[in-house]
């Protein structure tokens, strides 16, 4: 019987301090982002780099030497369609574990979000040339001729060609551009958003977003690295491809 009684003491204890935590809009709590990468499945790391190990949709033997990538906007959308949106921006450093984790600047009600979203890259109103210095120092930009602004992502490493050969290649997205006249750039959209889902914030609450690499590689354009492997910043198709290659790259890992 004492039992049953501190079982059920217990359970009151833990259930009321749960609910205490999960009223929206009783307390404010950082999030934070934990940005997890996969190549089908296989955990990356930097532990990982430099070695040919991975093989793509279209059969290319690769390595990764470096991988980076921006995003920025981090947004929490309510069930009636209000939204909080964190200003700001994260690059995330897989290469030097830096900012595997980004804590939002802001705090946000705890509560139950019916998506968490994010930009890849910059939209337009912040993919200022120049404007961050923090940026500019580990050379993120793009050059002017291409159009300015900043990289949106940094893919690089070694594949085996179509004569067995080991070739780099350098797989950034960045707005795509056709400059073939530098007095009239055209330029295409190529940040996009994306779409977590649902998640429950606690207090103090860690999100795992998942990258899977491959994905680059993978559909609706099963990416050919003997044909696009080195200068695809100014290559508009290579660019759109990658757009495009780039929606069903993250998806939402574990959260607590
Ligand atoms: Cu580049």
């Amino acid at each position: 019987m004492k039992k049953i009684i501190a079982i059920i003491a217990l359970s009151t204890l833990v259930f009321s301090s749960c609910v205490e935590d999960e009223i929206p809009g009783l307390q404010n709590t950082n999030v934070s982002l934990n940005f997890k990468h996969n190549f089908d499945g296989t955990t990356v790391t930097s532990t990982d780099f430099n070695a040919i190990q991975y093989i793509n949709a279209e059969g290319d033997e690769l390595s990764i030497e470096k991988l980076r990538y921006l995003v920025s906007d981090v947004t929490f959308h309510k069930s009636n369609g209000e939204k909080i949106v964190v200003e700001g921006y994260n690059l995330v450093d897989v290469t030097n574990n830096e900012n595997l984790t980004y804590v939002t600047p802001i705090q946000v009600p705890i509560g139950t979000y019916t998506n968490v979203s994010f930009t890849f890259g910059f939209d337009n109103t912040d993919n200022v040339d120049g404007a961050y210095a923090d940026l500019n120092s580990v050379s993120w930009n793009v050059p002017m001729m291409m159009g300015g602004g900043y990289h949106f992502m940094q893919l690089e490493g070694k594949f085996i060609n179509n004569v067995a050969a080991e070739v780099g290649y350098q797989y950034h997205t960045i707005k795509a551009v056709n400059n073939t006249d530098p007095m009239n750039l055209v330029f295409q959209d190529t940040f996009f958003t994306v779409n977590l889902g649902e998640v429950i914030v606690h207090n103090n609450s860690s999100v795992d977003v998942n990258m899977n690499i491959a994905e680059w590689f993978k559909g609706p354009y099963q990416w050919k690295l003997n044909d696009w492997h080195s200068m695809l910043m100014p290559n508009f198709d290579a660019q759109v491809k990658m757009y495009d290659n780039g929606q069903n790259v993250f998806s939402l890992g574990m959260f607590n």
